[in-house]
């Protein structure tokens, strides 16, 4: 680790988080720590990569910490006091864009104090970056909480070349004009000069609403190729408009899984396990748009049903702590804890428990073998931007083993076509998926492998990557 020269950087992304978390420790020391999530498993191998800088929050309230650099990265921390957490962070951005964006499955909440909070701390970034950048610079901005980021970058600095990512979806027009501080967020947005999406719908759905709240004809609306961009002209400027599916280090993912070590670790959790006939896997980060109940209620009524025999099938839930003071997050995480009772409750023996939940993250390599070792994985979110877990599973398959269950409201579902697609809502459509992946013919599993394994080995994030910065117009030789 090293302090910081005097020149600006040429390529920068700004995000809500570092992608290393402050941690301090009981004696009063403190130490960076590698974070999860899904925004940093996507850009670090990219950024790696290339020379750049990341502008983000370190994680915890009110840490003052300098610029330093971590193997050629420029990290360049963004301080928040424990309100702008509670008011930007967990209030307006998870309070009020999250469910807002993932089709309200919970009620947003709209409070003045938390828009004036997200404001004020989506200024700072916007200053710090405006400092730190070099004449010219390409800065990519990430994700929901920094919405207003562009056009205030766009205001400091004019010579920036500036692109927008949204990781999460972008909500139907009816959704979005609930939010009172809805043309803002338009015209944030629009400080861009690329905006992107994962699916068309969202580019079509932000373009729609400059039309309608800041009175903006498309000049060509066609979104509906993935990375041929509508325009908008904003006066003089022109603003890019496109789908972009994000993806994983396949490739990386694809070596993990065929490290001996890895393999070796995927038997003994077998092992662990009592060696069941079948193994059904869910990762997530606790949050109710995963769809970690519509599961376990499926998986209970097969075990009623007497469709799956609880002493041949096991299934392991993995639940990433996530957003743990948010009020709907408590809330579903006892009614998640309750349905494992539930169900371990009714159809477990000693020893032998049917669902396996561990409230804690693990570490990538065991992730690996977890996923290595199932033969099912489901992935059952109400709504989701893309969910990379999928993807993960498929690239640990170099064997062409296991079965993906998959939401179709998940933005994977229109690349992964040969997974058991779900609609979620449909409980019964949801225990036939589970019945047909857990009694799969080998063959034809493999069939439907070696199609999900065909896209995602050749849909990486690196592709992700040049595909959005060729469209800002930027060198990806940088
Ligand atoms: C947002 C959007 C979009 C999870 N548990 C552990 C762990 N993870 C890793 C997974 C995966 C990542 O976290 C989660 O990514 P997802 O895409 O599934 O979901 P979000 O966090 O909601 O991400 C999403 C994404 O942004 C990117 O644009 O796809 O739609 O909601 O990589 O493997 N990793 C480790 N231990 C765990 O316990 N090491």
């Amino acid at each position: 680790m090293s302090s910081i020269g005097e020149n600006g950087a040429d390529f920068l992304v700004v995000a809500n988080r570092l992608p290393v978390d402050l941690e301090r420790l009981p004696d009063g020391t403190q130490r960076w720590k590698h974070s999860p999530g899904g925004l940093v498993t996507a850009l670090e191998p990219f950024l790696r990569t290339h020379s750049g800088a990341w502008v983000g929050w370190p994680g915890i309230a009110d840490a003052e910490v300098d610029a330093f650099e971590e193997d050629g990265l420029q990290l360049h921390p963004v301080a928040l006091s424990a309100t702008e957490v509670a008011d930007y962070y967990e209030g307006f951005s998870n309070g009020t864009l999250w469910p807002l964006y993932h089709d309200v499955v919970a009620p947003p909440a709209f409070h003045r104090r938390w828009w004036n909070a997200y404001v004020r701390v989506n200024q700072r970034f916007a200053d710090v970056t405006a400092k730190v950048a070099a004449q010219g610079a390409t800065v990519w901005v990430q994700d929901y909480q920094l919405q207003l980021v562009p056009a205030m970058l766009r205001e400091l600095r004019p010579d920036l070349r500036i692109g927008f990512f949204l990781h999460i979806p972008f909500p139907p027009v009816e959704l979005f004009m609930q939010l009172p501080w809805r043309t803002e967020i338009i015209r944030g947005l629009l400080g861009a000069d690329l905006v992107g999406f994962h699916r068309p719908g969202g580019a079509q759905n932000f373009l729609w609403l400059a039309r309608r709240l800041v009175g903006l004809e498309p000049s060509r609306g066609a979104v509906g190729v993935r990375t041929r961009p509508g325009v908008v002209q904003v006066g003089d400027r022109t603003v890019r408009v496109g789908a972009f599916p994000i993806s994983i280090d396949s490739a990386g993912l694809d070596a993990l899984a065929r490290d001996k070590d890895v393999q070796k670790h995927a038997k003994q959790i077998r092992e662990d396990l009592g060696n069941p006939k079948k193994i059904l896997l869910g990762v997530d980060r606790l949050d109710y748009t995963k769809g970690i109940d519509v599961r376990l209620r499926a998986l209970y009524e097969l075990l009623a049903d007497g469709r799956v025999d609880p002493t041949e099938v096991t299934m392991v839930q993995l639940a990433t702590p996530s957003r743990e003071r948010v009020e709907h997050y408590k809330q579903m995480r006892s009614e998640i804890e309750q349905a494992v009772g539930r169900i371990n409750g009714e159809f477990s023996t000693v020893g032998h428990p049917v669902v396996h939940y561990l409230h804690q993250s693990v570490n990538r390599r065991e992730l690996t073998a977890f996923m290595s070792a199932a033969d099912v994985m489901v992935v059952t979110p109400v709504r989701d931007g893309m969910n990379l877990v999928c993807k993960e599973y498929v690239a640990t398959r170099y064997d062409l083993g296991g079965a993906l269950v998959l939401s179709e409201f998940a933005g994977a579902a229109a690349e992964l076509t040969s997974a058991f697609l779900v609609n979620p809502h449909d409980l019964d459509g949801v225990k036939n998926a589970l019945d047909a992946a857990l009694t799969l013919d080998p063959a034809e599993g493999r069939r439907r492998m070696r199609a999900l394994r065909r896209q995602v080995l050749t849909h990486d994030v690196d592709r992700w990557a040049r595909s959005f910065l060729d469209a800002l117009g930027t060198q990806t030789t940088i």
